[in-house]
């Protein structure tokens, strides 16, 4: 396979706005590939859903700058554990899943490492990955992941919590029980809202009448700040700040809404014609993440249109050969149906 060059630093380099923060060409370039293996392998999963063979998709697409560069934060501070939500396969490819785990997951096949191919997709817990998928019931991961923080506080431990969700999520009673909580004990976690603005079909102007989610933060008692997930330096700047607030003396929780779009329909299972206009999806697909990132590196001299065709091709050998070996790996033994059920 050809081998993707690093550009020379160019003399320009020092004030480029991801120098600011610290992040070189080369990581930008990392954030870039994986941004685009999440919407190859998105985009392969659409099909073979279409062909029978992924029974269930819930997308990414429209998210994959804020999930990519909130991840990349915490990976850098370090020390971070996951409660994330249904649609953050950004999130789960950064923290070292391979194309493969995420085909075997979607097909089902017993080598899923979350629940052996049981679905929901990534429920569960993959002791090799500092994430768990608790639940699909909206708004209950937040509970979970504040009662984590509270276990990790009493511990003496070091761990800071993130806790991802959608709009939907944030609109259940839980959300507020949980930031409630959260603000009181000043527990080492960050809330993390992508809101797209929509729960399935319900517009957010029918779940809050407010225009920001972060403004709920103060009457927790604590920051919130509402962020364009397009912006990914803008995401890895708020992440960071907050995992460090969370982890300080006298820090505490913090909200990061990540205003971002739903360029699919909810699931694979949903038909979003039903509920929104040709005009809404066209202008909604322009805030597409990845064009606006690949013109920021193309801008600033980071990557070239030959190194974007190459990441392209490299990223669609992936994901071909994580398929075919997905095709391959076996279906999970109908003897092993009731194993890990547990019944009081
Ligand atoms: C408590 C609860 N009510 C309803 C549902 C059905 N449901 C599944 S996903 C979803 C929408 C969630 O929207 P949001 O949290 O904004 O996340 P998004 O899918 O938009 O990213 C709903 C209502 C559920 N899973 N749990």
């Amino acid at each position: 396979m050809a081998q993707l060059k690093e550009r020379p630093a160019t003399s320009h380099s020092a004030s480029l706005p991801h120098h600011d923060l610290s992040v070189s060409d080369s990581q930008m370039l990392e954030l870039y590939s994986k941004m685009v293996l999440a919407r190859g392998l998105d985009e392969r999963l659409w099909a073979l859903n279409r062909q029978g063979k992924v029974p269930l998709l819930a997308s990414c697409q429209g998210l994959e700058s804020a999930s990519v560069g909130n991840a990349f934060a915490a990976l850098q501070e370090g020390g971070c554990f996951f409660f994330s939500y249904y649609r953050e396969l950004p999130l789960r490819l950064m923290l070292g899943l391979s194309p493969l785990d995420i085909m075997v997951a979607h097909y089902g096949k017993a080598a899923d490492a979350f629940n052996a191919g049981r679905q929901f997709l990534f429920q569960g817990y993959s002791p090799k990955h500092p994430i768990i998928i608790n639940s699909n019931v909206v708004g209950s991961s937040l509970c979970h992941a504040t009662g984590y923080a509270l276990g990790c506080k009493t511990l003496g431990e070091d761990t800071v919590v993130l806790v991802s969700f959608g709009d939907g999520g944030s609109s259940e009673g839980e959300a507020h029980e949980a930031m409630n909580f959260a603000g009181i004990h000043k527990l080492p976690i960050v809330f993390i809202c992508y809101n797209n603005k929509l729960a399935i079909s319900v517009p957010q102007r029918k779940q809050m009448a407010i225009d920001n989610l972060a403004d709920r933060a103060p009457g927790y008692g604590f920051p919130g700040y509402s962020i364009d997930g397009m912006d990914i330096l803008s995401v890895i700047k708020h992440t960071r700040e907050a995992i460090q607030r969370a982890r300080s003396k006298d820090g505490g929780p913090t909200l990061l809404e990540f205003k971002v779009e739903r360029l699919k329909p909810h699931t694979s299972d949903d038909d979003d014609r039903k509920y929104r206009t040709p005009e809404e999806l066209d202008l909604v697909r322009r805030r597409d993440p990845l064009p606006i990132f690949r013109s920021y590196l193309l801008e600033h001299g980071v990557i070239t249109d030959e190194q974007d065709r190459l990441i392209q091709a490299q990223v669609k050998e992936k994901i071909d050969q994580a398929t075919e070996a997905a095709e391959k790996e076996p279906w999970p033994d109908p003897s092993t149906l009731l194993n890990h059920v547990y019944s009081p």
